[in-house]
């Protein structure tokens, strides 16, 4: 029966290569994103996730710290920015602001601080690794996963060092492992109608390289679902592949999902639950060389992601605690699950939850017991 869909979708040939643990093509992975049957495609990938993590679902005990949201991209799919003149708008957290924001979550065993902010121009070099060492000093044994590619890029240029001065500099001062954002959609035509005052995808892999180069991994993602096209989506993991070939440092993958409410997109249908699933399936096929896909629960939903745990995803993210970047102001709340939540849902969806670290260390066990 499962031979007769697999023929019907048309994907008898690409089966075939997932099951000899072949490496697809790029002809393929249009054909994945065309392909009707999203539940074959989403039993394609489901092998190569067992085959990688078996039946363990990855979570870690997290909180997101979002130190400004001044910033002076523009990028069209963003609500969380306000411009440098916006004051009213506008905020930028001290050292000692974030390490407050730190200490609020003592209680609570975090054993990743994940930290990203706008590229906010006025603030000087010393600020980033003042607030890297406020964090370390509040919580010594948690990784700090901090700074997307763009960020590294203005720290660097504010402080006329090089990178590899600026990410040795940043690693001094506690960071662990970068974070997967800011690389968009690698399209030069998307840069162009969406972001074009950022970075282009040429920079923000050379800036990947240079980390995964000092020994820093990070990770990556794939903003979808605006007005990029299936070919640049193929395109854009064909060259994240091509990374890791090189450097075998990406950690995880990252697919996120659009949210256009409160952007300059806005009259954008969202995508779907289904398109949330492809994406992962996607990801995971043709990212064979990376050992993580991460169903963000925030933006993909917890359904969703615990559906997605059986669609090539085999992260779910973390508890959070609070997050600005597509948060509703007036409507939404904190955005928290605890760890139990985590743990039931993951099981609930018939995964075996494993704690882990920004580092996917796994942490022990007998942690689990509190909040
Ligand atoms: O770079 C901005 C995206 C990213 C919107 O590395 C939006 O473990 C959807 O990269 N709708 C930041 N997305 C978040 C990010 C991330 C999240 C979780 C884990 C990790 C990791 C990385 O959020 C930005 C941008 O691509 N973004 N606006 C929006 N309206």
């Amino acid at each position: 029966m499962l031979a007769r869909a697999i023929e019907r979708a048309g994907l008898a040939a690409i089966a075939a290569k997932v099951a000899a643990g072949e490496r697809l093509d790029r002809r393929e992975g249009i054909r994945l994103y065309e392909s009707p049957d999203l539940n074959v495609v989403g039993h394609l990938a489901n092998q190569v996730r067992e085959r990688l993590n078996g039946n363990r679902a990855w979570w870690v005990r997290n909180q997101h710290i979002n130190y400004t949201n001044i910033c002076n991209k523009g990028c069209l799919f963003c609500s969380f920015y306000a411009l440098p003149k916006d004051a009213a708008k506008g905020y930028t957290m001290t050292p000692e602001q974030v390490a407050e924001k730190v200490r609020a979550y003592l209680p609570i065993p975090i054993s990743e601080v994940h930290m990203v902010g706008g590229v906010n121009p006025k603030l000087p070099y010393d600020y980033y690794l003042d607030l890297l060492r406020a964090i370390r000093a509040v919580r010594p044994q948690a990784t700090i996963k901090a700074y997307t590619m763009v960020e590294v890029e203005q720290i660097a240029r504010v402080g006329k060092v090089s990178l590899e001065e600026c990410l040795r500099d940043l690693q001094a001062a506690g960071l662990d492992i970068l974070p997967g954002g800011g690389a968009e959609v690698f399209s030069e035509r998307v840069h162009e109608e969406l972001f074009w005052a950022k970075g282009d995808s040429v920079k923000w892999i050379d800036i990947a390289r240079t980390a995964h180069r000092l020994g820093i991994k990070s990770n990556a993602t794939l903003l979808y679902g605006h007005v990029e096209q299936t070919a640049e989506k193929v395109d854009h993991l064909l060259r994240l592949r091509e990374l890791q070939d090189d450097t075998g440092g990406l950690n995880s993958f990252i697919p996120l999902s659009f949210h256009p409410e409160r952007t300059q997109l806005e009259h954008l249908p969202a995508p779907t639950g289904i398109d949330d699933l492809r994406e992962v399936s996607v990801a995971r096929l043709l990212l064979d060389n990376v050992q993580h896909i991460k169903s963000f629960w925030i933006m993909n939903t917890i359904q969703v992601t615990q559906a997605a745990l059986w669609y090539g995803a085999d992260d779910t993210d973390g508890t959070i605690q609070e997050y600005e970047i597509t948060r509703d102001p007036v409507h939404d709340r904190r955005q928290v699950l605890t760890n139990a939540d985590l743990c039931r849902l993951i099981r609930e969806a018939g995964r075996e939850p494993v704690e882990r670290d920004a580092l996917y260390r796994p942490v022990a066990p007998a942690a689990e017991a509190a909040g």
